[in-house]
């Protein structure tokens, strides 16, 4: 088990206790009409226990998602072709794992602990995104999570950096300016590639053709499937139902793909001028869930990876939390 010694405040259990036997209606109605003017929720406030149990739930997958994204990419950094994309993607990976610990301290000001999320992920209760079940098998694919899977992102958290729950839009806010960055570098790599030699050009088509589906994913089930929606919806946690965002990355980035002279995996994939809407091939929902449920192809190596991250560092946290220990560090 992770016993990892980080502090964080402690929750305030009184008041967890009473959001949990019920959700007195006053304080409901109050909760909700701050809402709906636009007010953020702050830590210290009374908010319905359903509210706190899907807040902490999402944003504790979007910290194991950061946590966890890192590793496709951080393959790579060995092999990224020369020095520049070589910084830049050193650059990158940092920032994710900067990214997951301003959501795990999001998540703490909702009462769950570090110690209990991190326990979550290693045993497998908590998920995270599906894409980063898949293998990063070329520098194309590092390319195209750069882009396209960076691009997705921002899509979510540009629209959610404008929810109700202040310490997870402050977070999102700050995690956008970087995810700005890290957009423009995949852009600038798929460009190199897309206008390469015909290998390179191969070699992406082949990346594009394997990430489309995880990433048409990466939004969550269509609306009429998704659980969660229409109640994080009204309280203003998700500003975007999942098809809303499906449609508006499409919107923006297949153009862009288009333009570079590169396809897409599914023949119907076309904007409805009338409607405005995209439509597409519906994914596989049954892979979708099995992927994000242990079933993917990397979700094992994944894990194992961070089990290992948790024991190997185990020292250095125990370490720090002994101030006799603490002084016995080698000072660098
Ligand atoms: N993957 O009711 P629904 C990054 C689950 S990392 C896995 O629609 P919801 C980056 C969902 O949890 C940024 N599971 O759910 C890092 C639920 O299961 P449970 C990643 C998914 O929450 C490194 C069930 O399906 N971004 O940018 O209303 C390198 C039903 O779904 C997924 C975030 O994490 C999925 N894709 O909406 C590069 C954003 N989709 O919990 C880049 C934060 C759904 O009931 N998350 N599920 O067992 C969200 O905004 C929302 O959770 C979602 C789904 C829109 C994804």
């Amino acid at each position: 088990m992770y016993g990892g010694g980080y502090i964080f405040d402690e929750p305030n259990k009184k008041q967890l206790r009473e959001e949990q036997q019920h959700d007195d209606p006053e304080k409901l109605a109050i909760f909700e009409a701050r809402i709906s003017k636009g007010e953020k929720i702050e830590p210290g406030d009374w908010m319905p226990a359903e509210y706190r149990r899907q807040l902490t739930r999402l944003i504790e997958q979007h910290a194991h998602s950061e946590i966890i994204g890192a590793l496709p990419e951080g393959t790579w950094i060995t092999r990224a072709p020369g020095f520049k994309r070589k910084l830049a993607l050193i650059a990158k990976v940092q920032d994710e794992i900067g990214h997951g610990q301003l959501l795990y301290n999001a998540a703490e000001t909702l009462g769950k602990s570090r110690e209990a999320m991190i326990n979550d992920l290693l045993s497998g209760k908590s998920k995270y995104s599906n894409v980063f079940n898949y293998p990063a098998k070329t520098w194309a694919d590092v390319t195209v999570i750069g882009f396209l899977i960076d691009a997705a992102a921002i899509v979510n958290q540009v629209a959610n950096a404008k929810g109700s729950y202040g310490p997870y839009c402050r977070a999102l806010e700050r995690i956008c300016y970087e995810e700005s960055f890290h957009l423009k570098q995949g852009h600038d790599a798929l460009i190199a590639l897309a206008t390469g030699t015909p290998m390179q050009k191969d070699m992406l088509q082949d990346a594009l053709n394997r990430w489309w589906q995880p990433i048409m994913h990466f939004f969550g089930p269509p609306d009429k499937v998704s659980q969660h929606s229409e109640k994080l919806m009204q309280w203003r946690v998700k500003m975007a139902s999942n098809d809303e965002m499906r449609n508006q990355f499409l919107d923006t980035y297949v153009p862009k793909l288009w333009e570079l002279g590169l396809t897409l995996p599914d023949p119907l994939l076309h904007k409805n001028t009338e409607t405005g809407r995209w439509e597409y091939t519906d994914p596989d929902w049954d892979l979708f869930f099995k992927v994000i449920n242990g079933g993917g192809p990397c979700n094992q190596e994944r894990l194992q990876v961070r089990r290992w991250a948790e024991e190997e560092g185990r020292w250095v946290r125990k370490a720090l939390m002994n101030p006799k220990e603490r002084r016995a560090l080698p000072v660098a």
